[in-house]
């Protein structure tokens, strides 16, 4: 990687505490990427920006700040990006997945709080994180209890907007998302000085829908009976979605789905044909959290979708183009945003639906229902997926960890009895 030290001092990052992040990620990723079989040619793009990831995107988004561009850091699929676009802002992903981060986070957020939290509010008040350190304004939502209380911390460190997302979904809140997301496309002109116009959200629709159908045909290739890709590296390519050049991300990503499409004609896969094949339903996984994936990758298993906000909740609805008003644009908008089922809706049936969905359309053999400690809807939700999943004769089992790798051998014996079983 070249010298980014000057850039990282421009912004304010702690140097000596960030060393000691740079220097664990390359062997980390190295063991849980490098050291597969028969990857794809394609994934060498995705290798580069994570040697890259806190340097090339960051020089990126400090040069479009130089001319006058805004960044925005945002924690939830429920956050219109069309807007943030629209305004001429750049957006990215900040939900954090390392542990390196806790020492920090415990400082401001209780020591029982979800990991994810706990190292978002680590990344930003140990300044350790380029990426919180570009941002001109973050984006919170009204989802779960931690990340609430989380933006009243964030607030007094950096701009903050909270879109007020419902917990059901009624006629009313629909029209109160519709609400927030005018209320929001308002902050977003206040803190770019551009007009978002509905000729400008067109734009932005076109391409988030672009981003969205390259990664629809990227999991596509995961229906097939040899998936020429692993789990591990589609989840890679998902999470280097929330922060990537939207345009780049897509060439990119289209040019990988010619070679797996290529592979999936030659018959050509990663894992042999009988490998189990596994949907992985919860909680998001953050860069650098590869965990759960690695393991069921070393344990015998493929990972074949996720039924996640990591995985298709990102992209499986597009926002319909049509509109030509604003209206009728925050009216479409709303109608796409309202799809995802995160649990933090009540009731949430929906999501079970999802479950039994992509069982079927991935052809899986079972279901890791996944859940971070303290994630308390995630984890109440097991209950009524396992009985619905029971129904249907579809095996599942629950793994509820961190990001520390402590656990990674119990996890191991528990899944290989799994895949025996399955
Ligand atoms: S739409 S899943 S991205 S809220 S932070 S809920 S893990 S305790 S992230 Fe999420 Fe939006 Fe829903 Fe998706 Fe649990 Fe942790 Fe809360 Fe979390």
């Amino acid at each position: 990687m070249a010298d980014y030290k000057e850039l990282w001092k421009s912004l304010d990052i702690d140097l000596e505490k960030h060393d000691q992040l740079c220097a664990v990620l390359p062997e980390f990723y190295g063991e849980i990427y490098m050291e597969q079989k028969n990857r794809p040619e394609g994934m060498n793009y995705f290798n580069f920006v994570v040697s890259e990831i806190h340097g090339l995107r960051i020089q990126e988004l400090a040069d479009m700040k130089k001319e006058g561009k805004k960044v925005v850091g945002t924690f939830c699929v429920f956050v219109p990006d069309e807007i943030v676009l629209a305004a001429n802002a750049a957006s990215v992903g900040l939900c954090a997945g390392s542990d390196f981060w806790h020492p920090d986070g415990e400082k401001v957020v209780p020591r029982n709080t979800c990991p994810l939290i706990k190292a978002a509010a680590g990344a930003l008040v140990g300044k350790t994180c380029p990426y919180f350190s570009s941002c001109d304004m973050l984006v919170g939502e009204t989802t779960c209890d931690g990340k609430m209380k989380l933006w009243e911390t964030f607030k007094q460190y950096t701009p903050m907007h909270v879109i007020d997302l419902p917990n059901m979904k009624r006629d009313q809140d629909y029209a109160h998302f519709k609400d927030e997301i005018r209320i929001f496309k308002e902050r977003m002109e206040e803190l770019t000085g551009v007009e978002v116009t509905a000729e400008r959200i067109s734009d932005a629709t076109k391409l988030l829908n672009r981003k969205r159908k390259a990664l629809q045909r990227l999991y596509n290739t995961r229906k097939s009976d040899n998936p020429p890709i692993s789990g591990k590296d589609a989840l890679l390519i998902t999470q280097i979605a929330f922060y990537d050049d939207p345009e780049r991300f897509v060439q990119k990503t289209e040019e990988l789905c010619d070679e797996l499409e290529a592979r999936i004609e030659k018959g050509e896969g990663v894992f042999s044909k009988d490998t189990p094949r596994i949907l992985v339903s919860g909680t998001p996984m953050a860069v650098p959290n590869w965990k759960l994936h690695h393991v069921i990758e070393t344990s015998g298993a493929v990972v074949v979708a996720e039924e996640t906000c990591t995985g298709v909740k990102y992209f499986q609805n597009l926002v319909d183009e049509s509109a030509s008003t604003m209206d009728e644009h925050y009216e479409n908008l709303t109608q796409r945003y309202m799809k995802t089922n995160c649990a933090c809706f009540t009731p949430n049936t929906g999501r079970i639906d999802d479950i039994i969905r992509l069982y079927k359309e991935y052809s899986a053999d079972g279901v890791v229902y996944y859940t971070l400690p303290f994630c308390t809807t995630y984890a109440a939700e097991f209950n009524s997926v396992k009985e619905a999943l029971a129904k249907e004769n579809i095996p599942v089992i629950m793994i509820e960890t961190d990001y520390g790798l402590e656990d990674a051998g119990q996890i191991k014996t528990r899944l290989e009895a799994f895949f025996e079983m399955i």
